[in-house]
């Protein structure tokens, strides 16, 4: 077994907030034609070629999102969150967010910026290290990329 394997690999929550569980079931032309297990499989794959853990989970509820966020603390070494339809309207989310003090990046599988213009305002966006929209299922493992490195550098 080798050194890093010994180790323990660093946590990073992959939270998604609601609808997300309809992945691939509508609008495949919007978001993928590939379902949320799909997504959960990319992530896993891509998280265990950086030496990483994750956890990732779904929910359509406000107060269970915020609940997760709250937990990441002590736990978890990052976040990965897309927020879905609460980036656009959750202070208490972004509140939460910012109380973590983990870096935090922002993922939408699509370009919010092209699309209506209510998605261009984020709140979750003032607590982010930083956002990465409209790559869909690359995005996350552009996300889990950039916090290998910022977990790295912490270490
Ligand atoms: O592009 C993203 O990832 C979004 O976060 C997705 C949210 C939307 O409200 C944001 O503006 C951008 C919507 C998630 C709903 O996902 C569905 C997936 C398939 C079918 C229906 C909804």
């Amino acid at each position: 077994m080798c050194y890093r394997q010994a180790m323990a690999l660093p946590l990073i929550a992959v939270l998604n907030g609601p609808n997300l569980n309809m992945l691939g079931l509508r609008e495949p032309e919007i978001y993928s034609a590939q379902t949320l297990d799909d997504l959960e499989a990319y992530c896993a794959e891509a998280a265990e070629s950086l030496d990483l853990a994750i956890d990732f989970r779904q929910t359509n509820g406000e107060g269970e999102l915020i609940s997760w966020v709250q937990e990441c603390r002590g736990r978890a070494a990052g976040l990965i969150i897309n927020p879905a339809g609460y980036t656009h309207t959750s202070v208490a989310l972004m509140d939460a967010l910012l109380a973590i003090d983990l870096p935090v990046i922002e993922v939408h599988l699509s370009n919010i910026h092209r699309r209506e213009s209510f998605r261009r305002h984020s709140y979750a966006s003032r607590a982010a290290t930083g956002v990465i929209c409209g790559l869909g299922f690359t995005g996350y493992r552009l996300a889990l990329t950039a916090l290998a490195d910022i977990v790295e550098v912490e270490q």
